[in-house]
């Protein structure tokens, strides 16, 4: 049984006039999460894999011309990449089944540009396999990425491409287990090899691959998958691959296409991509895709280039702390194995999480809230507290700007504050302030405008108080906030 809050004297009245029947939950507010959007939302960081012939060929962007027998691994071992990514704390990985050089990790029937005609393992090896079953049994998900351009097909360009292309989606949907998330790149069409003819093919973003009904071939086959592109339908582009989400990101979202018209895969305003939409008739969070590295692939003059812990870190703020989630690509070498560069940024960014997140310092504070829905227990201001992001504070539908005080039986110093709505109601709160409490006065210390799933706010200097004041200053209906913490940072 929770503590029932204790209310100051100066919010007695608003709770004595307060409506009768009020303790229904609150009436959730615009566009709302699907389960599986709800779902992905507690996932937060998960893990890149981009790795193809590129890897051996050193390029970035392959033709479709390479000889299949390019690919071949020296060491791979799929258990030692996946756990790479674990001591980062990242909870699925997403492997290039496709790059656009077309050529497929998995022994597709659909092409002959595959790892079937690889020497390697005499043609029988399977890297998405591998990795989907070692991604099992160390306890992370497994998605897809299937460049829609393929440089290497002769169909390239033509309607029968898209059959090909369906093909094989429906073969990486129906063999290998099931898929958390499908990720629909932007980069489209250009030149190539496409079965020899070597030139130019540019289509129509907007027609060519009839996106609709490929969503809807997906989720007929993995109905739980979250289906990624720069326009939804469960998650959007973030505008830039550099891991930032606008410092204001709202999950809703409505994407407009570069020139100001309808938005299509490939063709979006970025910068809008990055904020959201306000009110937004989608629930469509961010995913922010960036990588360890300077590429997207491994290549040897970049071992000395691999993103720090602490760089990580101020990642992890700008994506995850701003409602989004961070991808984070780290690209296989030669061996099939990760870079030991690689391996120690990762785990020094999984250390530098566990031990900055290990304690809520703000758990024993006695809280006073302003107003709390129909002064009921379900809605009370502990709930923030509980660790259950399924509890939550909720105020009486006239209160949407109330205030909630944290007192400790300690001075407490921290320079993290995190905030979470419980977004099955819809994003809900505009803008909050963070006082502390210094003598008799009040101290701003934080602010933040769009909070949604997750908002963290690092203080510029450490902060050290016994009280602390949460005013929430706009929302349009009442607020409902799932969890506050408080944590001092470790040195990455
Ligand atoms: C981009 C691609 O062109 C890059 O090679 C990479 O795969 C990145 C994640 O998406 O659009």
């Amino acid at each position: 049984m929770k503590r029932r809050s204790f209310l100051m004297a100066p919010f007695a009245a608003t709770l004595a006039s307060r409506a009768w029947g009020s303790e229904s939950e609150p009436t959730p507010y615009g566009a709302l999460p699907s389960a599986r959007q709800l779902r992905w939302h507690q996932l937060e960081t998960y893990g890149f894999i981009h790795f193809t012939v590129n890897t051996f060929t050193d390029r970035e962007w392959g033709e479709g011309d390479e000889d299949p027998n390019v690919f071949n691994l020296a060491d791979f071992d799929p258990d030692a990449i996946v756990s790479g990514l674990k001591t980062a704390g990242l909870k699925a990985a997403i492997v290039t089944a496709k790059h656009h050089d077309g050529f497929c990790l998995w022994p597709t029937k659909t092409t002959e540009h595959c790892i079937r005609n690889s020497s390697w393992r005499e043609g029988k090896g399977d890297v998405v396999r591998e990795i989907s079953q070692a991604a099992s049994r160390q306890g992370l998900k497994f998605g897809v990425y299937l460049s829609p351009w393929d440089r290497n097909n002769a169909a390239y360009g033509k309607p029968e491409y898209i059959g090909i292309y369906r093909a094989q989606l429906t073969e990486l949907l129906t063999q290998y287990g099931p898929i958390s998330e499908i990720w629909f790149d932007g980069a489209n069409g250009g030149t190539g090899f496409y079965g020899g003819a070597r030139e130019k093919r540019v289509i129509d973003r907007a027609t060519y691959y009839d996106w609709s009904n490929t969503w809807a071939l997906a989720r007929r086959l993995q109905p739980d998958a979250v289906i990624f592109s720069d326009v939804g339908p469960d998650l959007r582009w973030v505008g830039n691959e550099d891991g930032i989400a606008g410092d204001t990101c709202w999950a809703t979202y409505d994407p407009v296409g570069e020139n100001g018209g309808p938005a299509t895969v490939g063709n979006v305003e970025a910068k809008l991509s990055g904020v959201g939409t306000r009110h937004g008739k989608q629930w469509l969070p961010a995913e922010c895709d960036v990588s360890i590295r300077p590429g997207w692939f491994w290549h040897e003059k970049e071992n000395r280039k691999v993103k720090t812990p602490q760089e990580l870190g101020d990642l992890y703020f700008k994506s995850v702390g701003r409602g989004a989630s961070l991808l984070l690509n780290v690209p296989p070498d030669r061996r099939g194995r990760l870079n030991e560069a690689d391996l120690a940024s990762l785990r020094g960014f999984g250390d530098w999480r566990n031990e900055t997140f290990a304690r809520n310092l703000a758990r024993h504070a006695k809280l006073k809230a302003s107003n709390v829905r129909g002064d009921s227990t379900k809605y009370a201001p502990e709930n923030l507290l509980d660790g259950d992001l399924s509890t939550y504070w909720a105020t009486d539908d006239s209160v949407t700007t109330p205030e909630l005080r944290l007192e400790f039986p300690q001075q407490v110093t921290f320079n993290i504050i995190c905030l979470r709505e419980y977004i099955p109601l819809g994003q809900r709160v505009e803008s909050l302030e963070i006082d502390a409490r210094s003598g008799q006065n009040w101290r701003k210390v934080a602010a933040a405008t769009s909070v949604g799933s997750c908002r963290l706010i690092r203080t510029p200097e450490p902060v050290t108080t016994d009280q602390l004041r949460l005013r929430i200053t706009i929302s349009p209906v009442c607020p409902a906030l799932s969890d506050f913490g408080l944590f001092a940072e470790k040195r990455a």
